[in-house]
């Protein structure tokens, strides 16, 4: 018997690896709504993912820039699946920017009929590289629903805390400030839950 875990206000009765992707093909043949997340290489995406479902090592993570090549489901509560997927630019660091979004990524992105939203993680301390610029672009484009959030917040002060996140407001548009959160402190879990479960169950 596994216990419920309590995340926020969020509760997890279950959460499962399902599968590994490197090809549309393989996509899960379950049809549940679908939420990814995507952002450069150590931003901290895949943490995020063992937080959120309050798992440790569900998630593979690692300290060194690269860890996740393929695009990973895990399904929650039976109900949907949250998707982590490669850190962007990593293999293709050297190539134009167009070219920043593996083709895996952008297929899934394009082409996955149940996926609700895309998560784009930003580094709370750098509040937006020109990279991350290009790419919320680009995924902005495809017409998926994209929601901004910036990771790491344990590792800015106060002042750069209220001053990055008005700069990520303004470099991406938004009409409100992110939301923040950390892994490591857990702040901004029951937020980021709430945002989602909306998504879901639009
Ligand atoms: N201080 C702090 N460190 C974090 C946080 N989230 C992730 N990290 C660290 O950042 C590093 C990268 O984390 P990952 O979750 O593997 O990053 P990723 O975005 O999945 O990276 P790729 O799979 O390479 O795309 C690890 O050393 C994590 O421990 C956080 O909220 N706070
Ligand atoms: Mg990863």
């Amino acid at each position: 018997m596994s216990e419920v875990k309590i995340v926020g206000n969020m509760q997890i009765f279950s959460a499962l690896f399902v599968k590994s992707a490197v090809d549309l093909k393989d996509l899960p043949e379950e049809r549940l709504p679908q939420i990814a997340f995507l952002g450069r290489s150590n931003v901290g995406k895949s943490t995020l993912l063992n937080a959120l479902m309050g798992e440790k090592n569900l998630v593979k993570t690692s300290a060194t820039p690269g860890k996740t090549r393929e695009i990973n489901f895990f399904k929650v509560n039976e109900a949907f699946f949250l998707v982590d997927l490669p850190g962007v630019g990593f293999a293709k660091v050297s190539i134009k920017q167009r070219d920043l979004m593996a083709d895996s990524i952008r297929n899934y992105i394009e082409n996955a009929e149940d996926l609700r939203g895309v998560v784009y993680l930003v580094d709370i301390r750098h509040a937006g590289t020109a990279m991350d610029l290009h790419t919320v672009e680009e995924l902005r484009k495809t017409g998926v629903p994209v929601l901004i959030v910036a990771s790491k917040r344990d590792k800015v002060n106060q002042s750069e805390l209220s001053k990055n996140k008005k700069l990520i407001q303004e470099k991406f548009d938004l009409p409100t400030p992110p939301i923040t959160v950390s892994a490591v402190s857990k702040f901004g879990l029951d937020s980021l839950w709430f945002e989602l479960l909306n998504v879901i169950k639009e």
